[in-house]
């Protein structure tokens, strides 16, 4: 019997249409062609299902996005209803409609205190390209134009476009781009384990912090304008600062008047168990980027969030804002945002992650710790990572081209789980409305998983 030319594995298959004409964001699609991609069909809660009908808990939250979970109604009809009203209309020159006002007064009230006024874009590379060119329009209003160099972190990812990856701190996405732009500045994150582990922790952060101070130093401050971190590295590996780091970051951006900008593309909208991970860490920015959990990743949304302090400026001595994106508050996606924000409120979603969930998942997280192949775990609010090890005393790591890290979420993708590998860091950070059982579940199959890793590990020997 011939197969179905649909079928799975088939010339008309999914995935050999894919290889043929999808060009996928980061992906090596000499791997694609010979291996193809995982197709998913369709999602419900907090599970994807395959195109084999395999149902696998979404332990990423899609890209760290999807924090209400798949198949809200709400979110959905909200889209709909504003698609009939008013489905686009521009915010240029001038105009603007109920969604995007409705929405800027709306993040204002959740926003840490001073945070008025919101800046919309289609994504969180978008608004970071924004914050470049806000933070120019500052200096430049307030007569300081020699303050232009921006510090950022090795490690950090800030988003792709050219702007972004420049900004960020990863190593392959600038061997891409050739030439760098030379006004930013990278320096040393913030990563314990990987990079102080035989120190104390808090002797640690303030080290890195100083890092900082080093860097404005040698910059001359009047050349800085300004620093940008995430509160909590995402896409580099869940890298939780110590809390030594971020006051003494925070001591210097003061000391040599250097605008701070948070990164809350992961860590906004309640991911760390208040509506902003800054408001959870005690960092007072002046600028706040976001974008992902506005939504719920249902319509692209990103944006930034401007403090007193760039926004008094931008009114008082005014002069146009040369800059803006055709979807910048686009009604739709808006509507959306609002309805997933009055979701979160209504049900109460950010309490939940910061008494039950959380709390939850740092127990789970840390029950993996006696794991042969487990040198630490951590987490806060719903992001975490677990660190495998070749030995968990030393903190060695396994021969990078053993690629252990892949292998271990391939085998969490074939046993129903989500979990991204950053290197040899397996990292979580499901939907934000996952229940304990689901955490259980999630934990469970980790651990399966490392167990099948260990024993793929052995057989290499
Ligand atoms: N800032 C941060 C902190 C992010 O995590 C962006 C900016 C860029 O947002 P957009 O919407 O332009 O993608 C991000 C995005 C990963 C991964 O591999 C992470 C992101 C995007 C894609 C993959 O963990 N974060």
């Amino acid at each position: 019997m011939t197969a179905e030319p649909n079928a799975p594995g088939g010339a008309g298959s999914w995935q050999a249409r894919d290889s043929r004409h999808y060009l996928h964001p980061f992906t090596d699609h000499h791997d694609l062609g010979q291996a193809g991609a995982r197709i998913i069909e369709r999602a419900e809660g907090c599970y994807v299902f395959d195109e084999h009908g395999q149902r696998i808990l979404d332990g990423m939250a899609g890209l760290w996005c999807v924090n209400l979970g798949y198949g809200r109604d709400d979110l959905v009809d909200a889209a709909t209803r504003q698609m009939h009203e008013l489905p686009y209309y521009n915010s240029f020159f001038q105009t603007a409609h109920p969604p995007a006002i409705e929405l800027a007064e709306r993040i204002a009230s959740i926003a840490p205190v001073g945070f008025e006024l919101t800046f919309f874009t289609g994504s969180g590379s978008e608004a970071n390209d924004t914050n470049i060119k806000l933070v120019r329009r500052y200096w430049d209003l307030e007569g300081k134009p020699e303050k232009r160099h921006i510090i950022s972190r090795k490690n950090a990812y800030h988003g792709s476009t050219v702007a972004a990856a420049v900004l960020g701190g990863m190593g392959p996405m600038h061997e891409q781009l050739g030439p760098m732009v030379n006004f930013i500045h990278h320096i040393e994150q913030p990563y314990h384990f990987g990079l102080g582990r035989e120190q104390d922790p808090a002797a640690f952060g303030l080290a890195q912090a100083r890092l900082l101070e080093s860097k404005i130093r040698q910059l001359g401050a009047e050349n800085v304008a300004a620093f940008i971190g995430e509160p909590v590295q995402g896409a580099g590996g869940v890298i939780i600062p110590p809390d030594s780091y971020w006051p003494e970051v925070q001591r210097i951006c003061r000391k040599y008047d250097i605008l701070l900008i948070a990164d809350e593309v992961i860590t906004g909208f309640g991911r760390l168990g208040e509506w902003f991970g800054c408001q959870r860490l005690g960092i007072q920015p002046d600028l706040i980027t976001f974008a992902k959990g506005v939504t719920s990743g249902y319509l692209p949304l990103g944006g930034v969030v401007v403090g007193e302090r760039v926004a008094s400026v931008m009114r008082v001595k005014g002069g146009e804002f040369a800059h803006g994106y055709t979807y910048s508050g686009h009604p739709a996606v808006c509507a959306v945002a609002l309805a997933n924000i009055a979701a979160m409120e209504r049900e109460g979603v950010i309490d939940r992650v910061r008494e039950e969930t959380a709390p939850a998942l740092a127990d789970g997280l840390a029950s993996l710790a006696d794991h042969p192949l487990v040198g630490e775990t951590r987490s806060i609010g719903l992001m975490g990572a677990i660190e495998i090890v070749a030995d968990p005393v030393t903190g060695e790591r396994f021969d990078e081209e053993l690629h252990v890290g892949s292998r271990c979420r391939n085998f969490c993708f074939d046993n129903g789980l989500v979990m991204r590998a950053v290197g040899d860091s397996m990292i979580v950070a499901p939907p934000l409305v996952i229940s304990p059982a689901q955490i259980d579940e999630l934990v469970n199959t980790a651990r399966r998983c490392l167990d099948l890793t260990g024993d793929w590990i052995a057989s290499q020997e």
